[in-house]
């Protein structure tokens, strides 16, 4: 797993040219999927990423600046595994200006709300117009409703996550807790098996 900060960047993208993309690879196993990680500040996008690569999590919020990303081998059913190339968005408005820049040749966007936040709810719609905006490609959409450890403060009922997956055309939607790790590792799996399946 790699995780970098923004400065190491244009190293690191040069450094994946040499990986295939989708599944149009010559040695099985290395397939490569972009991944967008999408939503307002604060409901968990960093903290899902964590959870998964690394098993962690930390209740301080540290605001993503621009963008980090992190690669992983995610193993699929049928003993092929591929890679995620995981961008963690800085979700605060401040770096709207930044984000358009990283959205290109995305094969897969996350968009992920606060089940105890209903502006991030409704922010959705946007957020999956700026990935299509941006990216040029189709992108495959995922909806997480993440902190679902904090049930007694749910403002957004399941049914309405349902609801929202379909307006927004995603193909899966979980609610998770990047705490607890409930649903994580099962939802970036799904993710992992659905961009092999389609590509
Ligand atoms: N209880 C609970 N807290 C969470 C969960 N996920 C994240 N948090 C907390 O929510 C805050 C924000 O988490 P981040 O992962 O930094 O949020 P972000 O979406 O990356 O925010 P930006 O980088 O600003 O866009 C932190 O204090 C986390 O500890 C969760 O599943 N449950
Ligand atoms: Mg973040």
């Amino acid at each position: 797993m790699i995780l970098k900060g923004r400065e190491q960047e244009e190293s690191a993208t040069n450094s994946i040219q040499v990986v295939n993309e989708g599944k149009s690879n010559l040695m099985p196993g290395t397939s490569l999927f972009k991944v967008v990680v999408c939503g307002d500040a604060n409901v968990g996008k960093t903290s899902l990423i964590m959870q998964f690569v690394e098993q962690k999590f930390s209740e301080q919020y540290v605001q993503t600046i621009g963008t980090n990303f992190a690669i992983t081998d995610v193993p699929l059913a049928d003993d092929e595994s591929v890679k995620l190339h995981l961008w963690d968005l800085a979700g605060q408005d401040k770096f709207a200006f930044v984000r358009p820049q990283f959205y290109k040749g995305t094969h897969g966007a996350m968009l992920v709300y606060d089940l105890t936040n209903r502006e991030s709810f409704d922010t959705l719609h946007a957020w999956k117009e700026e990935v299509t905006q941006n990216a040029n490609k189709t992108v495959i959409f995922y909806l997480f409703g993440n902190k679902s450890d904090l049930d007694g403060e749910r403002v957004i009922t399941t049914a309405e996550g349902e609801e929202m997956a379909q307006d927004l055309g995603a193909v899966q939607f979980w609610e998770t807790s990047a705490k607890t790790g409930d649903n994580v590792i099962d939802a970036f799996h799904a993710i992992a098996e659905t961009l092999f399946s389609a590509a």
